[in-house]
């Protein structure tokens, strides 16, 4: 009977997506099959890497930074360009400072100025007046990141106001694809390119038909730890740009949802301020409900994108209005520790530095970041969980607190709810808690919470909702010997790879 039921599982398993129901307390349902599907799939080394990444920074340069506009019409003199104390150094240490890991700078925003000396073009720092048009914004930009040890990325937009090819569809594809080539070759290694949504022109504007495929076929040639994000399948646009997460963010979505039509069509169509505070797609991405009915899943994880001002570039009038340190440190929680990463965007000035304002925020973020996460409290504490797969070592409740991503807990398969008791040696303080799942493995958990024991009993401090890569719980400061993670519900069998117990500054 047992070998029955068990070939009967792989074969509903080989059936999985389409309309197999098997009468059987394992799998009941298509829908169990969808889950247990959509529990399965994984991210490629491309995304691991990238999503461990967790904060990093864009940077907004150009002709706009001269113009007090957020998008130039291409028109721009590049006579305009001249940033005299133009120092990358400065940006990537106010960018260490901040605990962030890489950069993305806009090598090409929507007006076509290129900060390099591009070959394609007359349109750019060649004809500026800075450093005699001998200059490369990238490259010292990229250089920078290198010496400090940071990640460098491309924004390239593929909308450009001023290129005139641009419309002739397969001409500008060859503008762009070269443009692309410049600079996944010249500027040493690349860990995104991104591809904005945004576009203009209107329906009665130019119409350019973009080679998708063929851009993608270039980044994977060139630089194949890349990932492609916003227009792109890697890594995908959370929806907004004013910083606001989702309560579960799901990194197994419908396919459909990595399209660029559907991208494009959310994306920024008019240059309004207010779209900085608007936008925003739905709640619920990738819950249970919207996986029901999706022919393909994929793995496609979550950037939130926000600028540390109001707008992307620079505008004097700003400068006293940088967010504010509890602003920033809100949108790091639920960012960082809401299974998204955080691209955090600064706007140098016409000298060409990052404002001593939006420097000094960057120091306190980092302070704050550096002091919390410095000593995990619950490293090599005693562990006991209510069920372990096969009893032994290998997938221990202890390889939560060893330290590793690597090794991690786990449950038979099917145990979707279980217990994991922590006693920490001597009663700790604590009011930040960290549970990373094993995302290799999938992305699984549904609904968990966090108890301590106060004497007598259980207490429940935090309850929440997916895991995914990392999720960070903020609470009033608790002072315990023991704390439990109930995993409430999971997709299949919950996976945990590392917790953590930690005392933020007051
Ligand atoms: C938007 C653009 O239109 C903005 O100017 C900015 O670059 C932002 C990151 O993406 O779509």
């Amino acid at each position: 009977m047992a070998i029955r039921r068990l070939i009967l599982s792989v074969v509903c398993w080989a059936l999985i997506g389409t309309s197999c129901v098997v009468k059987d307390n394992r799998i009941s349902s298509r829908m169990n099959n969808v889950i247990y599907r959509a529990a399965h799939i994984v991210p490629m080394e491309r995304q691991l890497a990238w999503q461990k990444m967790e904060f990093y920074a864009f940077i907004h340069f150009g002709v706009n930074t001269f113009t007090d506009r957020e998008w130039g019409d291409g028109t721009e003199d590049p006579a305009i360009f001249n940033p005299i104390e133009f120092d990358a150094r400065q940006w990537v240490s106010v960018i260490k400072d901040a605990g962030m890991s890489g950069l993305i700078m806009t090598c090409k925003h929507h007006d076509g100025f290129c900060l390099w000396p591009s070959q394609y073009t007359e349109h750019s720092v060649k004809n500026s007046p800075w450093r005699n048009g001998k200059g490369d914004i990238v490259g010292e930009v990229a250089q920078a990141c290198r010496e400090a040890e940071i990640k460098f990325g491309v924004y390239l937009s593929p909308w450009d106001r001023h290129e005139p090819s641009y419309g002739d569809s397969p001409r500008y594809n060859d503008y762009f694809k070269n443009q692309l080539r410049e600079l996944l070759t010249n500027y040493g290694e690349i860990f995104s390119v991104w591809f904005d949504g945004a576009c203009g022109e209107g329906p009665n504007g130019k119409r350019q038909v973009y080679s998708w495929e063929e851009y993608y076929e270039i980044i994977r040639e060139l630089q194949p730890d890349a990932v492609i994000s916003i227009m792109g399948p890697d890594v995908r646009w959370c929806g907004n740009e004013a910083g606001r997460t989702r309560t579960s963010e799901w990194s197994v979505l419908p396919k459909r949802l990595s399209d660029q039509e559907t991208i494009a069509e959310a994306s920024q169509t008019v240059d309004d301020p207010a779209w900085a505070l608007a936008g925003g797609s739905e709640d619920d991405l990738g819950s249970r409900d919207k996986l029901k009915d999706a022919r393909e899943l994929i793995w496609f994880p979550a950037e939130t994108n926000t600028s540390i001002r109001r707008g992307w570039f620079y505008h004097q009038a700003q400068d006293e209005r940088v967010k504010s340190f509890d602003r920033l440190l809100d949108i790091y929680f639920k960012t960082v520790g809401g299974n998204s990463t955080f691209l955090l965007n600064f706007p140098p000035d016409q000298r060409g530095l990052i404002h001593e304002n939006d420097a000094q925020r960057a120091r306190q973020i980092g302070d704050f970041l550096k002091a919390t996460f410095k000593t995990n409290l619950a490293l090599g504490a005693e562990t006991r969980a209510s069920h372990t797969k096969g009893h032994g070592a290998e997938f221990s409740a202890d390889n939560t607190v060893d330290g590793s991503w690597n090794t991690y807990w786990t449950t038979d398969d099917w145990q979707s709810t279980a217990e994991i008791e922590y006693d920490l040696g001597e009663t700790v303080t604590f009011n930040v808690a960290m549970l990373q799942e094993y995302i290799k493995g999938g992305q699984r958990v549904e609904a968990f919470a966090l108890d301590v024991w106060d004497g007598s009993q259980w207490k429940e401090v935090a309850q929440s909702t997916t895991i995914g890569y990392k999720r960070l719980l903020r609470f009033p400061i608790v002072t315990t010997r023991k704390v439990r993670i109930r995993i409430i519900q999971s997709r299949v069998s919950p996976t945990i790879a590392k917790f953590g117990l930690f005392l933020s500054p007051a």
